[in-house]
């Protein structure tokens, strides 16, 4: 890494103690942008790297909630409101227990980046709770989503701070999120949320838009080999929101997905997942995946080692950070790896992105491979402006063109600056200029 951006980032990391996921999605945005700082002093002159890391705003809140037994539970609330250079703070919550001040900081800060990548005015943020929806009933989650947005409330709004879904948030918490929001402020500011139902403000297309997005942006990748996903095998991790729709869209595409998992286990299909009753376990019985291996036959699931043990020519993470590490990168391209498209946050630790970019795998890292998610969430908001609502048709063909453009965007950048084929490299400066520019423009703020 060049020296100036080097002390930079060590300043940034001697800052944050403790938060490695946060320190591993700064450095890897800092190993990129070497020779942008060539070709832009202007942005070291105006310290717009150090700006960047450092959060426009960060809260942190007291969640307390009772459980269906009357106990009274504690858990800690958080939104990091990263970066509005562009727009209103954009991203999503996570409710899960490994939650906490770095992860929602790595995740902040990549979303700085995709929002910018998707071309759309949305500026960075991210949040979340320490909470386990786990085996909670729907009453619990509401007491908890309801406690949760009587802190959050007065931070967000249509033009302020705009949350959605990441793992553990979907239809049912944003709906309670958004009751209670609604409520307090006696408004009915649609667009303070998206993800919402389709009654009440929600867009077509979004419960899916991460998963179709993911398999798009690999399906341009794989098209500057002359390949497609037709007759592909695909491995997929994760079985929530993006997995699931990841592996419609590719079967869609004529691919044969064989694998998925969940933290417990994955499952072998070697006949191709069957989506319908997937998506009958998952989302509408919210099962294990253990429970769709007991309802067909032919399927293997297994407790031991990784989803990762399984052979693919194309690999799609679809779960949660660093589930893909070195050795499981490596195992995968002797087995004939040709493509990655990462669907989950930063799901490829570092050793793994070197090995598939040693070895000439296709890599679409996930704040350009998964970016479709927050782009129809941007979607989301316009038809609340406009007070609209768009056909299914019409938001997939907008979700398309968005990910062919992010493609372009990333493959060109790439070439500008002289490795060709490098979406990491594409990714990061592209969504960096765009957002340093903007800085720029706005002064010292
Ligand atoms: P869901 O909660 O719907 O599903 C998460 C899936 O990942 C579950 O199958 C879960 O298994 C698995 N998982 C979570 N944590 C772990 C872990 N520590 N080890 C193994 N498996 C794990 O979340 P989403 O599908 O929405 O999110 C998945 C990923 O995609 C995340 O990285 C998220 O940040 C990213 N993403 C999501 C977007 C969205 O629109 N929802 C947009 C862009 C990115 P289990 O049930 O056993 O916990
Ligand atoms: O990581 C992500 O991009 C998301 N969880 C979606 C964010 C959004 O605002 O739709």
């Amino acid at each position: 890494m060049d020296a100036r951006l080097e002390a930079v980032r060590d300043t940034v990391l001697a800052r944050n103690p403790g938060e490695s996921e946060f320190h591993q999605a700064v450095s890897e945005v800092f190993e990129s942008l070497g020779p942008v700082h060539d070709r832009h002093p202007e942005f070291l002159e105006a310290a717009i790297l150090e700006r960047l890391c450092e959060p426009e705003r960060q809260i942190i809140f007291r969640v307390p909630w009772t459980d269906d037994s009357g106990r009274v539970q504690i858990n800690r609330g958080f939104r990091v409101e990263f970066n509005s250079a562009l727009g209103p703070y954009k991203g999503g919550l996570r409710f899960h227990p490994s939650v906490y001040l770095g992860i929602v900081k790595f995740l902040g800060f990549e979303q700085i980046f995709k929002n910018a990548l998707t071309g759309m005015p949305i500026g960075g943020g991210k949040g979340g709770s320490d909470f386990d929806p786990r085996g909670r009933s729907d009453a619990e989650v509401m007491r908890f989503c309801q406690s949760f947005m009587t802190e959050l409330y007065r931070h967000i709004g249509e033009y302020t701070d705009v949350p959605a879904g990441d793992i553990g948030v979907g239809g049912r918490e944003i709906g309670y999120l958004f009751g209670q929001y609604k409520r307090i402020t006696n408004r009915y500011e649609s667009g303070v949320l998206t993800g919402k139902g389709i009654s009440w403000g929600g867009s077509l297309v979004r419960p899916e838009a991460t998963g179709f997005g993911t398999v798009i942006f690999t399906e341009e990748m794989l098209k500057t080999r002359g390949s497609s996903f037709d007759g592909q095998r695909v491995v997929v991790s994760g079985s929530g929101n993006v997995a699931i729709n990841a592996i419609a869209k590719a079967q869609a595409l004529g691919a044969s997905v064989v694998a998925c998992s969940d933290s417990s286990g994955y499952v072998v299909d070697e006949a191709g997942i069957d989506v319908g009753l997937l998506r009958q376990v998952k989302e509408v019985e919210r099962g294990r995946l253990k429970d769709y291996a007991l309802r067909r036959s032919g399927v293997s699931y297994v407790e031991t080692g990784s989803v990762w043990d399984v052979d693919a020519t194309v690999a799609l993470p679809c779960a949660t950070q660093n589930e893909l590490d070195g050795g499981a990168a490596a195992r995968l391209v002797r087995n004939g790896l040709l493509a990655v498209g990462e669907g989950a946050n930063m799901p490829s630790t570092r050793e793994a992105v070197a090995v598939f970019q040693e070895a000439g795998v296709l890599f679409g890292p996930g704040k350009a491979a998964n970016a479709g998610g927050v782009a129809t969430s941007a979607l989301e908001m316009q038809q609340n402006a406009s007070r609209d609502s768009w056909s299914f048709d019409h938001t997939e063909q907008r979700l398309t063109d968005i990910m062919v453009g992010i493609h372009h965007r990333c493959a060109s950048t790439a070439d500008e600056y002289g490795d060709p084929g490098n979406y990491v490299l594409g990714a990061n400066i592209g969504g960096f200029v765009k957002v340093a520019d903007a800085m720029l423009a706005q002064g010292l703020i």
